[in-house]
Order: C-alpha cells, then structure tokens, then sequence
C-alpha cells in the first residue's frame, strides 16, 4: 500500500501550504491502517517545522469525506474545550492543516485522499509500556477524552466504519471467510478456528445487553492502542489523543479493553514466542484506576462491572479479526512477514486464555472502584 501511495506523495505535498524547505519525507510510526509520512521544514530562520502527511485508507474507510468532517468536527470541538481550559490546542489535539483548494484534505489524481496534521513535537507515541505510569497516564488521557466529548453532538458523526466493534457481526464474517477459504488457509488454522466458535458467547455479551437497554452509547474513540497518544517526553503526562478516524459512538467498555488488549500485554501484538504473553494484573488495575479516574464519575456502575468484560471481548475481537485477514489474504492489516496476521491472532488468543484464568482477579479488582 506504501508503495502505491509513494508516487503521489510529491504531488500531495504540493497541494498543501507549507512554510520552508522540505529537507525530508520519510515513512513513519507503526499504525497498521493508514500511511504515515513525517515530513522537515527548514525554516528562513534556520529552525526546523515538522508536519505528518497521511494518505487515509480508503479501501477500509470507505467514504474518506465523511471520514474528515468527523475530524474536523472532533478537533474543532476538542480545540474550544482546550483553550476554554486553559490548555495548549497545538499540543493537546491534532491540527488538520488547510490544502490549497480551501480543504482539510487533497484528493489526488489516483482518488488517494491526504490530509495533513502538524506534528506534536517533544512526545513519544509507545509501541509497549515502558513505564507504569505512562499507561496509567494513557488511561486518565482515553477517560477524559471520552468525557470531553460526553456533550459533542453525537447525531452529527458519520459511522466511518459501519458495524466496527459489532463483535457478533464480525463473528458471522469470520464464518463466512472460513467457510469460503479463499486462500486454502483454514486447514492449517483449525485449532484457531474452534477457539473462536467454543467462545461464541462472548461475541454477543455486549450486542445483547445493548438490545435490552442497558448500555448507554457514547462517544468514544475505539481504537486506544497505547500508540494512539502521545506522552510528553519531559513530564511523561498524556498530551494528545491522535488517531481519530473510529470516534464514532460507541461502549465505553471496549475503549478499556482495547487498551488492555494491546497494553496490559506482557508481549507485543505479534510476539511468536507465546510463552511471553499474558495479561499484567498490575498494568490492568493501573489502567482501570486511570480511567475511571480520567471518565470523572461519568460511567454507570453496571459499565465500570463491565469493564473486565470488555477487555476480553476486544481481546476475542481483535483475534478473531486477524484470523479474518489470515483466511482472506491479508487485505486489510498491513503485514511485514508471511504469517503475520496469524501470529497476532495467537497473542490474542492466548491473551485471552490468560484472562479466562484470571478472571475472578480481575472481577474483583474491578469491585474495589465501584
Ligand atoms: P494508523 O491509523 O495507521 O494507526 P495513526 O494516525 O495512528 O495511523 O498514525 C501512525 C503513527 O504516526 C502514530 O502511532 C504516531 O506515532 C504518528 N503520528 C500520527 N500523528 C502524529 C502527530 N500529529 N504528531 C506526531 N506523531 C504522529
Ligand atoms: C488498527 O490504526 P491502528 O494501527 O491504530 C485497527 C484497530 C485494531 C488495531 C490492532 C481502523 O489500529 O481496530 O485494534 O489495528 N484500526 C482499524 O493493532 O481497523
Ligand atoms: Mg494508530
């Protein structure tokens, strides 16, 4: 995909109004979704600008100017708020720079859409936890950025991504990729496939006590990777939410679970020696107290008595998601290695086991912030 887009990246940056010399354009960070350019600036003054160009991926988002109204809105409403409190707006939310045609974004000659933040310099996006407090941090930061946005006019947002965290949807398009098999894949994944089906119940848990009224949709990020914020390099503190293409309303349970997923992990997302991963209660409990901390009183008590819950069910969603891409050739992730997608779906799954023979632990740290 990277390639693909490289040969319009010259005619993007053209399109868009920037100060200075461009001394350098290179590929950047770890998302597995969009392409990522850090572009440098050298200043009249001799200081260097630094801006992250992004080709969005429209084969996953299927209408990309749906896509960056929600951004615009989001950003617009978040950079109030900041200033309201007395904050940076540069520092803490992303700042969509204007194309020359007036626009959040440029549409090039192939139909690629490109949009350009400036960069948030002096922080850190982890790929891993390096130190407790930073994921404590991330916790407060995802908390409070779901309260932020508790009053953002929710009818407003497009759904960038129908059905994202419509785990039992996704478990019926996971049947169907099984079932079709299309790169003759199945065979050697069988014991994957009967994990996901003997855990069927966990993929309707949510969908269930939603029909019957009982979860309040709000909100929500839905992609809260570690790597999604930014720390502060001198303070350590969460500055800045990014990657905003999936707010959209949603549970604030699976905002929690998907960063336990990736960061209560003891492993990386695609570590191949599974005897490295499992779930630290620590890192668990750290994040539950930063962000129920973070959401300020703003969660029901049968949504904090969820949140455990909603670590598994990411957990399984997530899994199950790779296992999809591994079965149907690796469409949608981006991998770097044969087989990647399937050594992800492992660390989840095995994730996932730990959490099952955790779980009274976990259950009951929950209690302790009811
Ligand atoms: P993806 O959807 O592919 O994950 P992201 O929007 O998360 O794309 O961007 C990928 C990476 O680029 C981030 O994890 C982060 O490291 C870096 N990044 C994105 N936006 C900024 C920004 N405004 N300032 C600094 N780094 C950024
Ligand atoms: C993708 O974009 P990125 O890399 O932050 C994915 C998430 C998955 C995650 C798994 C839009 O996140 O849903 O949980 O990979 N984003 C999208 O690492 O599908
Ligand atoms: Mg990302």
């Amino acid at each position: 995909m990277e390639k693909k887009s490289c040969g319009r990246i010259d005619e993007a940056i053209s399109h868009f109004r920037f100060d200075g010399e461009l001394i350098q354009k290179k590929p950047y960070g770890s998302g597995h979704i969009n392409d990522t350019f850090l572009l440098q600036f050298r200043m009249k003054d001799g200081s260097i600008s630094k801006q992250i160009l992004q080709r969005v991926n429209h084969e996953i988002f299927k209408d990309p100017v749906a896509l960056m109204e929600n951004i615009e809105g989001v950003t617009t409403f978040l950079r109030k708020k900041i200033i309201e409190n007395g904050g940076d707006p540069e520092r803490e939310t992303l700042n969509l720079r204007q194309a020359d045609n007036g626009k959040t974004y440029y549409t090039d000659e192939d139909g690629n859409y490109w949009r350009v933040f400036g960069f948030i310099d002096g922080a850190t996006s982890y790929d891993k936890v390096e130190k407790p407090e930073h994921f404590y941090q991330s916790a407060v930061a995802f908390g409070h950025f779901q309260r932020l946005l508790a009053d953002y006019p929710a009818k407003t947002l497009h759904e960038t991504i129908i059905g994202f965290h419509d785990t039992a949807a996704r478990l019926e398009t996971f049947k169907k990729a099984v079932e079709a098999d299309v790169c003759g894949r199945a065979q050697g994944v069988e014991k994957e496939i009967r994990f996901v089906l003997e855990r069927e119940d966990v993929a309707h848990t949510f969908g269930d006590l939603q029909k019957a009224g009982k979860l309040p949709l709000r909100v929500t990020h839905n992609d809260t990777k570690l790597n999604n914020i930014m720390l502060d390099d001198e303070t350590g503190k969460a500055i800045c939410v990014i990657d905003l293409d999936t707010v959209m309303p949603g549970l604030a349970m699976n905002d929690f679970g998907d960063s336990i997923r990736f960061g209560a992990s003891t492993a990386a997302e695609d570590e191949t020696d599974l005897s490295k991963v499992s779930c630290d209660l620590e890192l668990f409990e750290l994040y539950a107290r930063g962000f129920i901390e973070g959401c300020a009183g703003k969660l029901s008590p049968l949504e904090i008595s969820l949140l455990p819950m909603g670590a598994k069910v990411m957990t399984y969603e997530c899994g199950m998601r790779f296992l999809t891409d591994y079965l149907q050739g690796d469409t949608y992730f981006k991998v770097h290695r044969e087989g990647h997608n399937l050594d992800r779906c492992r660390t989840q799954f095995k994730l996932l086991s730990d959490m099952e023979q955790k779980w009274d632990t976990m259950q009951n740290i929950i209690k302790k912030y009811m």
